[in-house]
């Protein structure tokens, strides 16, 4: 399947796996690119030398292409595009803020610039800056997540703007790819049902959490401090609600989020752990290798397409 996405990247499906904070290191990143999709290291809060190491051994693994996300909250961010800068990284994405300042730096190094937005103005500047896509995530994603709804966010996103958009949030099987690519999207960003992957290093007890979730077990904490984030309700989402609601300061609310995905990803710890998914979790039934996942993403949507014009 051709795109404008596939032809930019040079990748073989339009498929892009989200650069999510722990879960997105190396391991997952090759074997998403050796599926033909795009896969991402996300640099999250990890130091510059971590990501470089990251990086290298990425390469040992795939000659495809494959990307480093910059999370834009973390201070070391600066050192981080310098990293990407110096070790030759065909693709970044950014989240979580505004990449402006970094983007002549990575465009004069040859690196394909991919902000991810949450709305229609966020989409213009990035695009006014020397973007070449931009990711237009809806609130359906786990994590740190905007306002609007993918099916309101993408197509308003692609009519905004003239580079292709990569839609993400809610999106996790053939069904949700096809309707994407109905909302003018060029290509999709998936992270929920990669993180299931069977080549995800993510601690068995959280894979099960997802592939047991149903529809309305997502929950999001952090509204109050602005920084909202979509998580698998949990003891620890409970607690956090709790000390919301009952007006706790940021800082006091800091002390349970900190290190709280680093449990939940490494140690397994499903209660006082930060379970960050997607709304999409509920339709994720299985594990699956990242080949698996891609084909049947592409061959299911291939049938679904055509089933129109019988
Ligand atoms: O970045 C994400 N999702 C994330 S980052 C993350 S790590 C983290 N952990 C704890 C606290 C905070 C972060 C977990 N999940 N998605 C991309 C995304 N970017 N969603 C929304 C945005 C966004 C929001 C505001 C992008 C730009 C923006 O602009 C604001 C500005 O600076 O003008």
């Amino acid at each position: 399947m051709k795109t404008r996405i596939t032809q930019l990247l040079g990748i073989r499906h339009p498929i892009i796996q989200g650069g999510m904070a722990w879960v997105a290191e190396y391991h997952l990143a090759a074997a998403v690119s050796n599926a033909g999709g795009l896969g991402i290291i996300g640099a999250a809060s990890a130091p510059p030398e971590v990501v470089r190491t990251q990086i290298q051994e990425v390469k040992k693994l795939t000659d495809r292409p494959f990307g480093v996300n910059v999370m834009l909250m973390n201070p070391n961010a600066p050192e981080v595009a310098q990293v990407v800068v110096e070790e030759g990284v065909p693709v970044v994405t950014t989240g979580a803020g505004n990449p402006g300042k970094f983007i002549a730096m990575w465009k004069e190094a040859g690196v394909k610039v991919i902000p991810v937005v949450a709305s229609v103005a966020m989409a213009k500047m990035m695009e006014r800056a020397g973007a070449d896509a931009v990711v237009a995530e809806g609130m359906e994603s786990g994590g740190h997540i905007g306002e609007l709804s993918t099916m309101a966010l993408v197509p308003q996103v692609a009519d905004a703007v003239r580079i292709p958009v990569i839609a993400a949030g809610g999106i996790a099987d053939a069904r949700g790819f096809a309707a994407a690519l109905m909302l003018g999207a060029d290509a999709v960003q998936m992270g929920t049902r990669f993180v299931t992957a069977r080549e995800s290093i993510v601690h068995a007890n959280y894979k099960e959490r997802i592939v047991k979730a149903k529809d309305i077990d997502s929950e999001v904490t952090g509204r109050s401090t602005g920084h909202p984030i979509r998580v698998l309700r949990n003891q620890m989402s409970r607690d956090y609600l709790k000390m919301e609601k009952a007006g706790a300061s940021f800082e006091e609310l800091e002390t349970l989020t900190l290190g709280s995905l680093r449990k939940a990803v490494m140690d397994g710890d499903v209660k006082g752990g930060s379970l960050m998914a997607g709304q999409i979790a509920g339709l994720v039934k299985q594990e699956n290798t990242c080949e698996e996942i891609v084909e049947e993403i592409i061959n299911g949507a291939k049938e679904l397409l055509n089933r129109h014009f019988e």
